[in-house]
């Protein structure tokens, strides 16, 4: 990991915000200075980091007269490109993006990346999927030598509502312990954007996720993965001491 010369950042903009905050915020500043120029279609990520992401490009959009084209990987991304009056496109219009920029719940020293704590992973690997660049932003804690790692919380996986249960099944005999995500609020499931379950499962440390997300892809009914293995071109880590770091 290299540092990352840093555009000056106001301490306004830090104000209030805790040490994990600030570090999505340097983070997710530096990729937009770095991987954002005008006349781009840029992919939207989701989670808590992409809003800072955002917050940033509203602004080189305001001072810079940016004209960029902006595609959500979520109901949420798309939210947050209408509310900072950003151009809002859609992958068939613009099937074709100079970059995605999205966040991560675990970035592994080999770049490869668990995504979909927030339920929004087949989105934004479509999107990623049709990125020239897909550039990564997390703060420290997501920093992980294995997937597995640090990421507890289980692999999320699309799956099919109508058969949870017997991929649930086909999943503990692989090995895992598969848990459907329920929401929140209600006392249901969590429904993705698209209509489906996310059943997050622990396969421990992985030191092979590339194997076993080809077995996890052989699986009828079940949609997609979180895992995002050689997608990302660089992450951005925001650091414990305000510096940036970035794993090419
Ligand atoms: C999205 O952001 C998801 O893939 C991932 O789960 C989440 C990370 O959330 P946060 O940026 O809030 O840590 O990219």
């Amino acid at each position: 990991v290299v540092d990352v010369k840093m555009a000056e950042i106001s301490q306004e903009v830090l104000q209030g915000l805790d040490t994990v905050a600030q570090a999505k915020l340097r983070a997710a500043y530096a990729a937009v200075d770095n991987h954002v120029k005008d006349g781009q279609v840029v992919g939207i990520g989701s989670g808590s980091t992409v809003v800072f992401a955002v917050q940033r490009l509203a602004q080189r959009v305001r001072d810079e007269n940016l004209r960029v084209i902006c595609i959500p990987t979520s109901f949420q991304a798309r939210q947050l490109i209408l509310e900072n009056k950003l151009v809002l496109g859609d992958l068939n219009a613009n099937p074709v993006l100079d970059v995605a920029i999205d966040g991560a719940d675990e970035v592994s020293a080999q770049l490869d990346c668990i995504k979909g704590g927030g339920g929004c992973l087949l989105q934004e690997k479509i999107v990623a999927s049709n990125a020239d660049q897909l550039i990564i932003i997390a703060d420290y804690s997501k920093i992980a030598d294995y997937l597995g790692s640090v990421w507890k919380k289980g692999v999320p996986l699309e799956v099919i509502a109508d058969c949870y249960v017997p991929i649930m099944r086909k999943l503990e005999k692989m090995g895992g312990k598969p848990v459907l995500r329920m929401a929140k609020a209600k006392a249901g499931p969590c429904v993705t954007d698209n209509g489906n379950f996310i059943v997050d499962c622990d396969f421990g440390v992985m030191q092979e996720p590339a194997k076993l997300e080809q077995q996890l892809l052989s699986i009828p009914g079940l949609v997609e993965t979180g895992f995002f293995l050689q997608m990302a071109v660089k992450a951005y880590f925001g650091m414990q001491d305000g510096s940036v770091k970035t794993l090419d």
